[in-house]
């Protein structure tokens, strides 16, 4: 039996009689996710999608005018399942229909989402070459993971997959960190996943290497447990949303007390005087003191002036986890994360300087080589209208209107067809009542799902699609330990098929298979692409062997560089020879590109702006789960072990529940002014009071279908999160930017229906 790779590890599954009885972590996995466990008891549950399926209305109406094809019954009707022939007729109608009468650029063809780990059935470059061989479609840029931080440090040090490549290995900080800071923890439950995979879990283990080594970790997180194992652990816990506020109180004592590298800041970077006179306050009148930040951060100001003094008098890296800039002015955590580590001088130096989320993905700091593997080639897209990935509401609500973007004005194209694989929108979006109108807009929406999870749910047409264990592929992922052949492990559930075998059935009914395919069966592709990655490896100094050998070994074992590298090393030594790719070559702590965009909420240099969500009580944190991948494999045994009467766990600060009358293993109405939620309580000591925390990802579940804002009774928090663009310059998603109040259930408990299948109708 082969292996298979999945985004949070590899695995031999154990198939008996064609059927998948377990999935077994591979032997070298010193911490093998629990996660795997979910797809026995899943991937032939009633809840896998079997046959192609067309909402009743849109197959009945379908010769009329597209608007009498009743949008606005999506997710409410009965689907009628057709054959592959009937479902694959009509997508090629309906695109050829919507390219003859609106052109490409009403294709939206975005379809963000992580799908599966092969490097192959990637659905997203699948169906991106696909549109590109059919003349184009509106694409989507940045990430959720990232909005804010993609955009903002090309200007600041440089772009992030190349700093995310190129951050000092774990065994670095080992030996040379003396104190480790970590802004939002490094939380474990995250690092059981990287794009692509994750084949042995380095993270744990690295944090109890350190901490052996005697390294000081501070938490800096609402949650105590986003930082767990070492033995000298501090928790400060900070109020979310404010962390920029710390940092700069933090660099106002480096500089009071004189403790900063004035030479770092003058041979390194531009524009740190400009930043310290915004310090000082002779800008807005407001001296960014301990005091000052010990008001809004909820920390002792005597705690912020120790700490930077430790800070100055240690060998310190500050790490900052993304969720921080997943918010409103998201880019000013991760660009004072840059500011304050210049500040102590130590960037460039083994142990020392900043990381931009460790333990986030568990390929962070491997210091493995970072080749990635096979890439499909996705084209060129004559269409050159692109959205920021998070503002696809404004687009499908605004079409026509102006918005800015990293100093462009840009308009939203005017979309009448989506065509979505690998994503699961209904999940990942903020404010869902809000998408929930934005979705009766388009006139089509195509969706390649594996279950019947709310994306697949809402769509007009639905094709079934195949899991990893059913479909042979590559698996690889940058910085990752291993290459692995994952090899099919069982036949195709129902009849679903793999993208790509789908999309070139549809390039062969609109003339471009050719175009699409080069005459390659998916066998022959997964070689091709291989032989092809052989080459650019060799970049990597790493000899893969023949496609034959790699294929019958099963994995390959991708090393280590010869020398082991400190993040921004080379630029430190020689900053003319190695300039960063920033207009100055240095890094860059007042930006004049940005500055001359002219947008007041992301000015030239780091400042605080005040956006705190207000309106009520409680902070809400909608964080990455722990027992799944977003949304991925939420009708599984491992996040369902987590559920609470059916729903998902919502943390309270025991303080805070008791104020409501609220007791441990209670249901409750989560609310806001946008949406209501019903979950299930955890009480808690170690979550700062005022907070409270709920994983994303928990399959929508209205309790009347299509009511717009009415009570989701299942657990997904992006009902009540808001739908705003992190800034001007990044359109960024602001998901952690929530307030909420919470009040027991009293009524009678809705059964859970996220995981039903809607009405099938038999043509
Ligand atoms: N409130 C809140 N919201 C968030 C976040 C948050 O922190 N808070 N985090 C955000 C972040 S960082 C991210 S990355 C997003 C994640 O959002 P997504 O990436 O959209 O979430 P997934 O659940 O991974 O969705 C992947 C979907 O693809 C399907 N799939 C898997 N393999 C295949 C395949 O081979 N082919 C096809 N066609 N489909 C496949 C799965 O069944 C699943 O439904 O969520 C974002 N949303
Ligand atoms: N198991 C599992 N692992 C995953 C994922 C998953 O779905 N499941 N998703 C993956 C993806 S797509 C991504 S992008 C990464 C995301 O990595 P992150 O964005 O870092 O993940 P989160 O869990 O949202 O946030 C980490 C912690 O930051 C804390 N935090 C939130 N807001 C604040 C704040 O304002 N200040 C401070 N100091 N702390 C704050 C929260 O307590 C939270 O637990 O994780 C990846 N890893
Ligand atoms: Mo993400």
């Amino acid at each position: 039996m082969g292996f298979t790779s999945l985004h949070w590890g590899a695995y031999r599954p154990r198939v008996v009689n064609g059927r998948l009885e377990a999935m077994e972590p591979v032997s070298w996995d010193a911490d093998p996710s629990p996660i795997g466990a979910s797809i026995p008891g899943a991937i032939d549950s009633p809840t896998r999608i079997r046959r192609p399926a067309i909402r009743r209305g849109f197959l009945e109406r379908f010769a009329d005018h597209p608007a009498l094809r009743s949008p606005h019954l999506r997710g409410q009707e009965a689907f009628v399942e057709v054959s592959w022939d009937a479902a694959l007729d009509l997508v090629a109608r309906e695109l050829t229909r919507v390219k003859g009468e609106h052109g490409n650029a009403a294709i939206f063809g975005g379809s963000y989402g992580w799908g599966s780990a092969g490097r192959f059935h990637h659905a997203q470059s699948q169906l991106h070459r696909f549109l590109n061989g059919f003349g184009g479609y509106v694409s989507s840029v940045d990430s959720y993971s990232l909005g804010a931080g993609r955009v903002v440090m090309p200007h600041v040090v440089g772009s992030m997959d190349w700093l995310l490549a190129a951050h000092t290995p774990w065994e670095n900080l080992a030996k040379h960190c003396e104190m480790f800071v970590a802004f939002g923890g490094l939380p474990i439950k995250n690092a059981q996943c990287s794009p692509g995979g994750a084949s042995d879990h380095q993270v744990a283990g690295a944090i109890e290497r350190m901490s052996q080594a005697g390294v000081r970790f501070v938490n800096v997180s609402p949650l105590r447990d986003d930082l767990q194992g070492p033995e000298h652990n501090e928790w400060l816990a900070v109020r979310p949303g404010t962390d920029t506020a710390l940092m700069m109180a933090l660099c106002w004592v480096l500089v009071d007390e004189g403790l900063y590298s004035e030479d770092f800041l003058r041979r390194y970077t531009v524009g740190h005087e400009r930043f310290i006179t915004y310090l000082r306050g002779h800008l807005d009148g407001v001296a960014k003191t301990p005091e000052w930040a010990a008001a809004l951060t909820g920390l002792e100001a005597d705690r912020i002036t120790g700490l930077a003094r430790e800070m100055a008098g240690k060998r310190t890296l500050i790490n900052v986890a993304y969720s921080l800039q997943r918010s409103v002015h998201g880019e000013q955590p991760f660009w004072m994360t840059v500011t304050l580590a210049a500040m102590l001088g130590q960037i460039g130096l083994p142990g020392g300087g900043f990381g931009l989320g460790y333990g986030c993905l568990n390929n962070t700091g491997s210091g493995r080589k970072a080749f990635s593997g096979p890439r499909l080639s996705q084209g060129v897209n004559p269409v050159k209208a692109f959205i920021p990935v998070a503002r696809v509401c404004d687009m499908l609500l605004h079409p026509g209107e102006p918005f800015d973007y990293n100093g462009q004005r840009l308009h939203y194209p005017d979309i009448r067809l989506v065509y979505w694989a690998g994503g699961n929108i209904l999940h990942h979006h903020q404010d869902l009542n809000r998408l929930l109108a934005a979705w009766q807009r388009p006139e089509t929406i195509v969706v390649h799902e594996q279950y019947w999870t709310a994306q697949a749910k809402y769509a007009d047409i639905v094709l079934p699609v195949t899991t990893a264990l059913e479909r042979d592929d590559i698996g690889s992922a940058a910085s990752d330990r291993y290459m692995i052949a994952m090899k099919k492990a069982i036949e195709p559930i129902g009849e679903s098929r793999d993208d790509h075998s789908i999309l070139a059935e549809l390039a062969r009914r609109l003339g471009f298979e050719e175009t699409f395919t080069e005459g390659r069966d998916a066998g022959q592709w997964l070689r091709f692409l291989y032989e092809a990655s052989r080459r650019r490896a060799e970049e990597f100094d790493i000899d893969l062997p023949a496609f034959e050998q790699f294929w019958r070994d099963g994995v390959f074992e991708i090393d280590y560089p010869a020398q082991e590298t400190v993040l921004l090393q080379s630029f430190r030594d020689d900053p003319q020879a190695h300039p960063l790719p920033t207009p100055s070559g240095k890094i860059e702590i007042f930006s004049e590109r940005i500055a001359g965009f002219g947008y007041p909420d992301c000015p030239g240099h780091p400042v605080w702006l005040e956006k705190q969500p207000t309106q009520f009580p409680l902070h809400l944190l909608s964080n990455q789960p722990k027992t799944r991948l977003h949304s991925q494999y939420d009708h599984g045994a491992c996040s369902q072990a987590s559920k609470i009467r059916g729903r998902e766990p919502l943390t309270l600060n025991r303080q805070d529940a008791e104020e409501r009358g609220i007791a441990d293993g209670d249901v409750v109405k989560v609310f806001n002014a946008r949406g209501a939620f019903l979950a299930g309580v955890i009480l808690c000591d170690d979550i700062r009071a005022g907070v409270a925390q709920i994983a994303t990802g928990a399959w929508f579940d209205p309790l009347v279908k299509g009511q717009p804002h009415g009570l989701e009774k299942h657990g997904n928090p992006n009902v009540v999160t808001e739908d705003i663009g992190s800034s001007r310059l990044s359109q960024g998603c602001s998901a952690q930017t929530a307030s909420v109040e919470v009040e027991k259930w009293q009524g009678e408990l809705p059964a859970i229906t996220a995981f039903v299948p809607p009405e099938l109708l038999v043509q």
